[in-house]
């Protein structure tokens, strides 16, 4: 009874974390084009019965700017290339760089687990899609290659050992991805906008989400910097839109979602202590009467934008 009881259990364990160790992968599979990128690649075990010595990636003409991080143990090498076109790196026109890294000379049994790093940046003109990294592991007796491409339409799980790959997604749509849960409650893509030095407020954009049965409020939070945080909305008051708090909170029907927006409904960022700066996203926190409060990352879209990612010049007052 006991026996049969804990082999079930180890066919459970073994079903459950073998696929996620079965092949060689990227511990981040998404990277933002035009912007840094670091590679760690797992490597789930040696070839069959042989322990690995050599590890190497050929990259593919999307990674760009590569310094590979030397490993202990292990003998480093890179073959450096043209790239397929030149870019500038901060100000530095930069025309080759590392096409291959090889670590070499070292100790990878079967039964274990490792990890090969480089740093790099995604190059600003590649495309939205998957790129692949193929690696070859060399051991004593023969290699396994991880170099198997998904031919248009094929789906990768069907590769017996596909390359490692990476989906290039544009930073407009890596911020609207981005969402977070508490309880019935999500929150996508917040943003705010950058503000002039000694702006006193600065509004919070986002959308969220009921996926409850009933309603909820989203009362106010905290914001990085601000001495608290506002519900508002827009409303005519003797003719004149003008905005103002909404004191018993935002109500967000059950299976609704509502957009803050500028010009709608919109978090108020009150006694801004520091200016908030485009790129350098922001920490705050949501509370919702019923949900409770959660932490979140505003992005910061530049002065006046009118949406995230949107460098339009208007300035609205919102
Ligand atoms: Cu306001």
């Amino acid at each position: 009874m006991f026996t049969l009881k804990s082999a079930a259990l180890a066919a459970v364990i073994a079903l459950a974390s073998a696929p996620a160790f079965a092949h060689a992968t990227f511990e981040t599979s998404e990277a933002i084009i035009g912007k840094a990128y670091k590679g760690v690649l797992r490597i789930p075990h040696g070839c069959g019965t042989q322990a690995t010595h050599t590890v190497q990636l050929n990259l593919p003409t999307e990674l760009v700017a590569v310094k590979p991080m030397p490993k202990a143990g292990w003998m480093l090498e890179t073959k450096v290339g043209p790239y397929a076109s030149a870019f500038n790196n901060h100000g530095k026109e930069m025309r080759e760089g590392v096409r291959q890294i090889i670590w070499s000379q070292g100790n990878l049994a079967d039964d274990h687990y490792d990890e090969f790093v480089f740093a790099g940046m995604i190059a600003p003109d590649a495309k939205a899609g998957s790129i692949y990294v193929p690696v070859t592991q060399r051991c004593a007796n023969g290699e396994q290659a991880w170099t198997e491409i998904p031919a248009i339409g094929q789906n990768a799980h069907e590769l017996k050992s596909p390359a490692p790959s990476i989906k290039l997604v544009q930073l407009a749509q890596a911020q609207s991805d981005t969402s977070w849960k508490i309880g019935d409650i999500t929150i996508t893509a917040p943003w705010t906008r950058a503000t002039p030095k000694s702006a006193p407020v600065a509004g919070g954009f986002l959308k969220v989400t009921n996926n409850g049965k009933e309603s909820d409020w989203l009362t106010g939070g905290s914001f990085t910097g601000a001495g608290r945080v506002e519900v508002h909305e827009m409303a005519t008051i003797d003719g004149v839109m003008r905005m103002r708090q909404l004191g018993h909170g935002l109500e967000i029907k059950p299976g609704e979602t509502v957009e803050l927006k500028p010009g709608g409904f919109h978090l108020m960022f009150m006694e801004l202590k520091q200016p908030t700066v485009e790129g350098k996203p922001v920490r705050g926190a949501l509370t919702f009467r019923k949900a409770g409060t959660l932490e979140i990352d505003y992005t910061v879209a530049p002065i006046g934008a009118p949406a995230p990612g949107n460098s339009g010049g208007h300035h609205h007052r919102h």
